[in-house]
């Protein structure tokens, strides 16, 4: 097992990704405040032509344990969780959660998360373990996460059910260790591409089930680019990894060949 400082978390920041999510950012605020007083809020902003900075201001001037990132423009999400996790690591929170903020991930369900992240280093909110669901989610949409999730484990192998989920915890020492110099993935495939880093580390990565509930307000950034993105780079690294799988099998028959030589 990999070094690790697991325990209960005293300081976790909740990082909030938005773009355009004006109406939908003081409820989730207000939320996560209510489930997890102890819990700092973050939002990472992507200069949201709707106005969600300016109000995410207004919030975090109300409430010290709110804060603002502002990035110069929409850059996906994967880079905005980036800027994300090296502040709160800068500044020395144990974890961090990374939550939409559209009211999908539902904050009353977070201290089931965190709880679980006493004994994990990354805990993932799973559509697809036993006691998941999912609401209101047009049936396209369920079709792309089974879909989605299947190919990932069939190519890469993971045990992992909900590899896309986008509800996590993740220990900050496990973020460090993770070695996140190179993520490239700028969509949604970040969090396949942070659950592969993870299990290929070794980290304990533990799904705990949540009930996703599609948004009511505003509309979803999902589109065709992300869909080809995480396509393309999923289908290269399980390339990659069945690959080396089979080099690695040629080696250890190689290494019998003297063996058989003496025979
Ligand atoms: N900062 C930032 N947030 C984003 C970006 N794209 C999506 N988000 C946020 O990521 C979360 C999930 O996005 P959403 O459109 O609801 O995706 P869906 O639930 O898969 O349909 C929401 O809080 C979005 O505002 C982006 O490019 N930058
Ligand atoms: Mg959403």
């Amino acid at each position: 097992m990999p070094d690790s400082n697991r325990g209960p978390l005293t300081r976790v920041a909740v990082l909030i990704p938005t773009y355009n999510e004006r109406a939908n950012l003081a409820g989730i605020v207000a939320r996560v405040r209510a489930a997890v007083p102890a819990a700092d809020v973050v939002v990472l902003d992507d200069n949201s032509p709707d106005g969600t900075g300016e109000l995410a201001d207004e919030l975090a001037a109300a409430d010290p344990q709110v804060r603002v990132i502002h990035r110069p423009g929409k850059a996906g999400l994967g880079a905005a969780y980036l800027e994300g996790f090296q502040w709160a690591i800068d500044a020395g929170y144990d974890a961090v959660v990374e939550m939409d903020a559209d009211g999908s991930h539902q904050p009353e369900q977070l201290p089931a998360l965190l709880t679980a992240a006493a004994d994990a280093d990354l805990v993932i909110g799973s559509r697809w373990v036993s006691g998941g669901r999912i609401v209101n989610w047009p049936i396209h949409r369920k079709a792309l996460s089974i879909g989605g999730n299947l190919y990932i484990r069939g190519l890469l192998g993971m045990p992992v059910m909900d590899a896309t989920a986008g509800y996590r915890v993740y220990r900050t020492d496990a973020l460090q260790r993770m070695g996140l110099g190179d993520v490239a993935s700028q969509g949604y495939c970040f969090q396949a591409d942070l659950t592969w880093r993870a299990v290929r580390k070794g980290l304990r990565v533990v799904e705990v089930p949540i009930t996703f509930v599609e948004r009511e307000v505003g509309d979803s950034k999902m589109n065709g680019d992300i869909v080809s993105e995480s396509l393309r780079r999923i289908t290269t690294w399980g390339v990659g990894h069945r690959v080396a799988q089979v080099k690695g099998l040629a080696a250890r028959v190689g290494r019998r060949e003297p063996t058989w030589h003496r025979l």
